[in-house]
């Protein structure tokens, strides 16, 4: 049984679901611009129908309704608001979000609301480097403005970026993510752009919009690393694995620096901060967002090892970490390869728990992929139905051992745009037929149903 108030939902991410890219007064964004180039993205797919959920959120309402959410997490396309990031408000982008949030209020449904999972005014990236441009920190604030000015009276949780590590490593290290830039130093500088930016939408809401009484955080993704031996060099390499993963992005919100590991190998390639930057930064998340897929074994590369990792050229990503990354031949994997490992969440939950002094923590994110070539084999989804059981049970053996976790947010709803894997890869716990828009629910929606109504996951005997 999980407490009283435990939050449960699901969540989505605009450009994976909204269509519609070009109504409405939206600008292009960075995705946009991804997926017109040919050969990005798998199949050539993109997100301008995508589950065409800008014409279709009321339905979408119900269907979340018809499964007992308590919450949705959605995110806010920046380009709708303002088309080029910088310059006029966009009435009818903030007219549409308007609508949303308050036909998930009528259901009783609890909006969490992320400003930025991905979609970058284009602009920002043509005219100004995106998140390698410090500026960017300022047009940040400005559009978060604009969003608590506007929706904050119906909003009380907020996530200023989804999954930084993603923009900077994907996006600006090994190129799979828009802008799909390649370099060993840009990933560095654009997580500290990051970083500020998150800072100071945070300090503006504290400042601003304070008697909304809503909270304010930041969602970052990590997998967890289990040592591949007991030796002590493999424990190290375990532990510097999370360090350049999670704590690159929140030892400076918790500890106002980045992790001391990371200095002495990164040298020149880590940005500073200055003395105000780490006082903005510090405690500027109320909650720590977690969104949390796998697991994988870490340790020290032997010289083969080590030879394979420089000559993957990969971003200077994996080689900068000096970690071998291995499976265990026993996990299960999803469609995605990612590995299914529950026991690696709780172990990851008290890894922050330990690190950050047993923050508040919502798994914003957390589901599989399956291969799911058919609608009849979709609807039929247990191995995602066992994932959700076996992920909620061990982080409800997380909470009983101190860690405070408040909410878990399923990834996804619905079938999406699965980025650079285009639609063949379904997350969704409600099937999408691309052709007629139906959304028909999987087994694990009613299994994760269940789930909610019964606060956990009860065996039925
Ligand atoms: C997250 N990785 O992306 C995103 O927040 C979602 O938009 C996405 O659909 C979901 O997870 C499933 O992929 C990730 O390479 C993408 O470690 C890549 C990684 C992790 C998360």
């Amino acid at each position: 049984m999980f407490p009283k108030d435990f939050v449960w939902g699901s969540a989505t991410a605009s450009y994976q679901i909204e269509g519609a890219v070009k109504e409405a007064g939206r600008g292009m964004s960075i995705w946009d611009m991804m997926c017109y180039t040919p050969g990005k993205i798998a199949n050539n797919e993109t997100g301008d129908v995508a589950c065409d959920h800008y014409h279709r959120f009321e339905a979408d309402v119900k269907l979340m309704k018809s499964l007992g959410l308590k919450a949705y997490r959605f995110s806010i396309a920046w380009p709708r608001i303002q088309a080029d990031g910088k310059g006029e408000v966009n009435p009818r982008g903030i007219a549409f979000y308007n609508k949303l949030i308050d036909c998930l209020l009528e259901h009783d449904i609890e909006p969490w609301v992320t400003l930025y999972h991905w979609d970058l005014p284009l602009a920002l990236q043509v005219e100004h480097d995106g998140w390698l441009n410090k500026d960017i920190v300022s047009y940040f604030e400005k559009y978060a403005r604009i969003c608590f000015e506007n929706f904050g009276d119906r909003v009380k949780h907020w996530i200023t970026l989804n999954e930084p590590w993603c923009s900077a490593v994907l996006g600006y290290g090994l190129g799979e993510h828009a802008p799909g830039r390649v370099s060993k130093v840009e990933p560095y500088l654009a997580a500290h752009n990051l970083l500020l930016s998150h800072a100071r939408a945070v300090k503006v809401y504290k400042t601003e919009f304070q008697d909304q009484g809503g909270v304010i955080g930041i969602t970052n993704n990590c997998d967890y690393r289990y040592p591949l031996t007991d030796s002590a060099q493999d424990r190290e390499a375990a532990q510097r694995s999370l360090e350049f993963f999670l704590a690159w992005f929140a030892d400076p919100v918790w500890k106002g620096d980045y992790p001391q590991v990371m200095r002495e190998v990164l040298g020149d390639r880590l940005p500073n901060f200055t003395e105000d930057e780490k006082k903005e930064l510090v405690g500027s998340s109320d909650f720590f967002g977690l969104n949390h897929y796998s697991s994988m074994l870490a340790s020290e590369p032997n010289a083969s090892q080590l030879e394979e990792l420089n000559l993957a050229g990969n971003g200077g990503m994996i080689d900068d970490q000096n970690v071998h990354l291995s499976v265990d031949p026993s996990w299960q994997q999803t469609h995605m390869g990612w590995n299914i490992v529950p026991d690696g969440c709780r172990r990851l939950l008290h890894w922050i728990k330990e690190r950050y002094g047993n923050p508040i923590i919502y798994i914003t994110e957390n589901g599989c992929a399956c291969d799911e070539p058919n609608k009849e084999i979709a609807l039929n989804d247990t191995m995602r139905a066992d994932f959700y059981k076996s992920y909620i049970k061990a982080s409800g053996q997380a909470i009983e051992e101190g860690v405070d976790l408040r909410g878990y947010f399923a990834w996804s709803l619905m079938d999406n745009f699965e980025w650079a894997h285009g639609y063949g890869q379904r997350f969704g716990m409600c099937h999408v037929d691309y052709e007629t828009q139906e959304r028909t629910p999987k087994l694990s929606a009613n299994v994760y149903s269940d789930i909610i109504a019964q606060n956990g996951v009860v065996e039925k005997v």
